[in-house]
This record gives C-alpha cells, structure tokens and sequence, in this order.
C-alpha cells in the first residue's frame, strides 16, 4: 500500500530534509524516470524545474501537455539551474559524474532517487532484484508467482514502468528490478527481500571496474530485509554477512534452494529437503532460468507466498520475448533469439546451457568489456561464429581462430551465412555478447530483425 500524502511527507522530511515550502527541486532527465518524478512531486505540492542535456527529448512535446507551467531547460546542462537547486533527482541515464552534477553536489545539494522517493511513500512490503543477467525474468516470475498467490503485486523498476508510476495501483507486494544505475544513487531503499542474481561485467564504459560495478550492486542490501544469495557466483557469495538474515541458492551443490536428483535420477527443484517440481516442468530453455527459478522462489519465501503456489506459477511461465525465444525450426534447424544478451556474462550462460554445439551470431556494442572472456565457451561450445557491429573486429581479435569466424554487414547477411553453415540437428543462437545500439534501435529491433530474417528463409 501506499501511505497518505501527509506520512509521505514527513518521511521526506526526516529522510531528506525535503520540503514542500523550502526545497527546490531539479529533475534531471526528461524521460520515463523524469516525467514519473513530476507528477509524484506535482502531486506532493513541491516546485521543481526538469532539465535534459538533449536538444529534443523525446518525451518532451507530451510532457508540456500535460504540465506547460513546468520550467524545462533542455539542449545541455546549464550550471546556474543546478546552483540554485536543494536537491537532485537524477534519471539513471545520467552519469552522476557529469561536471554540473558534481559542483552542485559540492555546493551542498543532496542527490535523491526516484527510488528513495518511492521507498519514502510505501508500507507494503518491497522485494529488489539486480545482477547483470536475470533480473527481468525473476521480477516478472515473481511478480506471476504473488499474483497466482493471489496478491495485488505491483511490478516495475528498471524492467519499465517507473517504481512511483506504481504507486497509483495501491498494492500489497511490490517487485522492483533495479539497475546499478539506480541503487548508486539510492539512500533509503530497505527492502523485505533483496537479491543480486550474479555479477559479470556489463556497464563497464560507466563504471569503470567490476568492483565499483558490484559495489553498486551491493547496495541492494542496505537494510534489515532478508538476503537470497547465489553460492555459485564467487563475487556475490563474498555479500554474505553473518548477521543477516539469509536464504541461499545455487544450481551446482546443496542450498536452500537447490536442484536435487530423485532415486529414479530425476533433477527437481528443491527447498532443504522438501521437492518442490521437476525441473523439466520448467517451460525455459537454458539452465540459467533454473538459477533464476530458484532465486524467485527464495525471494517469494522470504515474503510469505507458498512454495508450491509459486511452483503453479512456475509451470506456466511462458519466459520474456528475446531472451533464449525460439524462432522457428526450419529443414532441422532450430533459431534461437537471445538479443537480449547484451554483456558478456548472458552469453556465456546461454551457450553453457547446450548440449550439442551451436553456430552463434554476436557482437554489437561491447561496452568496454573484456571480450577475451568469450573465448573458451566458444571454443567449447560453438561450431562457428558470425560476427557483425562496430566491435566485431575486437570480438574477432580476442577469439583469435579458436572456431571459424565469419562477418556480416547486418542481420540478414548474418542468417544468409548461417543458413549455409548449418546441418540439421544443429541450433543457431542469436546471443551478441553486446548492446544493440551501434545498429538497432535497441535490442528488441535486433531480435525482431533476427527472427523476420529467420522467417525469410521460408520463402
Ligand atoms: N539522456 C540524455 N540526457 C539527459 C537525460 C537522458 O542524454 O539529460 C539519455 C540517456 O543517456 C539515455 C536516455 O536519454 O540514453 C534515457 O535516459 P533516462 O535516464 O531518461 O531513461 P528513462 O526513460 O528514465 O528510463 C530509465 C531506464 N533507462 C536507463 O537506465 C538508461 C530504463 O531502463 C527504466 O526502464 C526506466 O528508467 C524506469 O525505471 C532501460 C535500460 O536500458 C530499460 N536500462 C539499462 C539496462 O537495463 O541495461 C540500465
Ligand atoms: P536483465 O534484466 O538482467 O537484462 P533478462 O532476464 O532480461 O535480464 O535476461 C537478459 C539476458 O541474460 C538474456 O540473454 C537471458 O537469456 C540471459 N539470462 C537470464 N538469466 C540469466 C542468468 N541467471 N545468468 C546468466 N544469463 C541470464
């Protein structure tokens, strides 16, 4: 549940000092974030003015619609705004090193997060997912296992409805997918469960190091709220802390949650010594989504849903469009559409989870990452590779001849190339390794390209 404006507003004060007479308030960031943060703080009564470093802000036309009186500087950032402001709330998009950013806060400005003002303005109880991989997919299982569980659940965050866009739908559960973006600049957030699925690097052209990436991450946990732990990635399992409050889970040994052979050999899902469902009831390709089963189920416990209701919700998950999709079977071979990923660490998992090898097409936009950490799955796991975008040329360099590579100018040539390359029985897996936006509007537009191309060799 949300609370009424008047406890809203005296968390906010305690918290932040923020005050509907006295503070003066700068969105940065006029998009979904930014627009969420004006109706809430419109609603709450506090002046505030919105700028974005962009000339046109996409949003920025419906924005005035709706609030013409609202000042809006846009076309980049103008120091005198941010002097004169008490507080910040900075859209994740934005680096909080940007110069303006970093003088007000020197002058005495405090940053604030549309999730600090979303924990500021609930009762109910929050559960927060972060990682680098997984984190759509456990928000959106969890938020069908609370459903089927048959809590009203409110579900958003980084996956795509703004946290505050939530507080219109008076919820008893909230499920919040968070990026490393918005816990680095988030205070106040104390969940009832929180998790960081895994940690590979992603992010690192903001970030910097891995360390400073996972150190974000780790701040999921600040509070007093359960924490769900996967033993199997070394980075994660170093946030145990022995005062806390904890449930484990792991794919590989024995946890809280775990996979479990029965006496006919069969894998289940298991909870201590209690067997939850088979593992092939699972309708998710790849054994990442077993790790991502386990952890939903984890956070589900820590806030009271039934294990075995969940497991119902689990049975019928039908899995998020470009994560591991399959495309079609054509002549024996299968296609499999993973656009979504977008880093390293997805990559891996996704070829890890096969049997047999695959041809896989990748590269795109590497981020900065390391991509000499692709190399020994591949050599393991993949046939041949097609490469295409503006670090194919790194991607080739760092596999250096473990397996044929070939390029491709875009996305058709890449299926053309493939559809010469494969046998039947044989899988090609779509699975970059890269952001999409050197070539693609974004990674739904890669897929889509994908699987029309795909679609194309049936003619
Ligand atoms: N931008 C500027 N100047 C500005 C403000 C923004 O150039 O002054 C650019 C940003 O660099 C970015 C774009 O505009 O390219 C949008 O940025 P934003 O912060 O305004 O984005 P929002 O529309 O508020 O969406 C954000 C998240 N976007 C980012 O973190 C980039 C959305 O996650 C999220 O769904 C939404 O808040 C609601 O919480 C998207 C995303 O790509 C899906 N996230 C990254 C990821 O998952 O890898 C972290
Ligand atoms: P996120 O929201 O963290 O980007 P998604 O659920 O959207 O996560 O999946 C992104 C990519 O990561 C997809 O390619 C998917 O197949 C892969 N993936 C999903 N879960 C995991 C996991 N637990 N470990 C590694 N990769 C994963």
């Amino acid at each position: 549940m949300s609370m009424n404006n008047e406890a809203i507003l005296q968390s906010l004060k305690s918290k932040f000092s923020l005050e509907p007479k006295h503070s003066k308030i700068l969105i940065v960031g006029l998009g979904n974030t930014g627009i969420s943060v004006a109706h809430y703080l419109h609603k709450l009564g506090f002046n505030f003015a919105i700028t974005d470093s962009r000339d046109k802000p996409p949003l920025k036309e419906a924005f005035f619609q709706v609030m013409p009186d609202t000042p809006v500087f846009t076309g980049g950032f103008d120091d005198s705004a941010f002097q004169v402001s008490t507080h910040l709330v900075v859209s994740p998009g934005v680096s909080l090193t940007e110069k303006s950013i970093v003088k007000a806060i020197a002058q005495g400005s405090k940053i604030v997060s549309d999730i600090d003002l979303f924990a500021c303005s609930v009762d109910a109880p929050i559960v927060a997912i972060t990682g680098s991989n997984g984190k759509s997919t456990v928000t959106t299982m969890l938020g069908e296992m609370a459903k089927f569980a048959g809590k009203k659940v409110g579900v958003g965050g980084n996956l795509g409805t703004p946290a505050l866009d939530l507080l219109e739908q008076d919820a008893d559960l909230f499920v919040l997918e968070l990026s490393s973006f918005q816990l680095e600049r988030t205070s106040v957030l104390n969940a009832a469960a929180a998790t960081v699925l895994n940690v590979s690097a992603d992010h690192l052209d903001r970030h910097e190091t891995i360390a400073n990436y996972a150190f974000e991450k780790e701040t999921i946990f600040k509070g007093t709220g359960v924490m769900v732990i996967n033993i199997d990635d070394p980075v994660v399992n170093d946030m145990l802390s022995s005062e806390r409050e904890t449930l484990t889970f792991s794919i590989k040994t024995k946890a809280d949650f775990y996979i479990g052979n029965q006496e006919n050999n069969e894998e289940c899902l298991m909870w201590t010594n209690t067997t939850l469902m088979p593992l092939s009831a699972l309708p998710l390709e790849g054994r990442h989504n077993a790790a991502n089963a386990l952890s939903a189920l984890a956070l589900g416990k820590a806030v009271g849903l039934d294990l075995f209701t969940m497991c119902d919700a689990l049975k019928v998950f039908k899995g998020l469009d470009h994560r591991m999709q399959r495309v079609a079977e054509i002549k024996g071979v299968t296609w499999v559409n993973d656009s979504k990923a977008t880093n390293i660490g997805a990559c891996v998992a996704a070829l890890e989870g096969y049997q047999r090898k695959v041809i896989l097409i990748a590269g795109g936009d590497a981020k900065g990452a390391d991509m000499n950490e692709l190399s020994p799955v591949v050599k393991e796991k993949a046939k041949s590779v097609v490469l295409m975008g503006k670090d194919a040329v790194l991607i080739k360099q760092a596999l250096n001849d473990c397996v044929p590579v070939y390029e491709a100018k875009n996305m058709g040539q890449a299926v053309q190339i493939c559809a010469g390359l494969a046998e039947s029985g044989d899988s090609v897996l779509l699975s970059p390794a890269c952001a999409s936006l050197d070539q693609y509007k974004n990674y739904q537009d890669r897929g889509n390209q994908f699987a029309k191309a795909v679609l194309g060799l049936l003619r």
